[in-house]
């Protein structure tokens, strides 16, 4: 597990299921329906139950690197942010710079509804496809610096799956606590 004080914001890495956090939300790596799907999303929705799904059809969908947020449901984080990632080999050049808008709309959406610990999974690394060295490079270096330049977060959390992403994400938030500017 990585840790690292940014301002007065926590940001680690830990690994495990995203579905137990007990945080004020977390970030689901949704597609553009929002009507739940495989991987991280279809665990999220199982975890939650129905309500979650019923919610999220009354949001009319969401762009690649937006987000929108519902409830918790049966989950015990108290809210969901829900946002899509961008799809690694449709996005060209344009791949980290819809990632890194995935989790600054995400961060974003947490300020506005006064939240104050997000767990973030892997967004893109599986089905859509973003190697995961790059990913975490991104996602690292966009919330240290969204949290160098937004006060109100206290803790960010990365919520891995497997060790190459465990490992991936904890060397790039690492190095990225010791960066300055980053320019997707
Ligand atoms: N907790 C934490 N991470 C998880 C969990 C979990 N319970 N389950 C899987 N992961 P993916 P994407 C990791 O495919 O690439 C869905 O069908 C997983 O190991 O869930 O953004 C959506 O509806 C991987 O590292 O999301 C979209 O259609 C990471 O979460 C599409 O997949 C992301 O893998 C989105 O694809």
């Amino acid at each position: 597990m990585s840790s690292v004080m940014v301002k007065r914001t926590r940001i680690e890495t830990e690994k495990g299921d995203i579905t137990c956090e007990r945080v004020d939300a977390i970030v689901n790596a949704a597609n553009h329906t929002l009507l739940g799907g495989g991987g991280v999303d279809g665990a999220i929705h199982r975890a939650a139950g129905p309500e979650l799904l019923a919610a999220c059809k009354l949001l009319g969908g969401c762009d690649t690197g937006d987000a929108k947020i519902t409830k918790g449901y049966g989950l015990p984080a108290k809210h969901v942010i829900h946002t899509v990632g961008p799809v690694y080999s449709e996005s060209g050049p344009n791949a980290a710079r819809r990632l890194a808008s995935c989790h600054r709309r995400s961060l974003e959406l947490a300020l506005e509804n006064d939240l104050k610990s997000v767990s973030f999974p892997a967004i893109s690394c599986g089905v859509y496809g973003y190697p995961v060295d790059e990913a975490a490079h991104v996602a690292a270096n966009t919330v240290v610096e969204f949290v160098t330049e937004h006060k109100g977060l206290e803790l960010v959390r990365f919520v891995l799956f497997d060790d190459r992403a465990f490992q991936a994400f904890s060397e790039q938030l690492e190095r990225a606590a010791g960066v300055g500017e980053f320019k997707p």
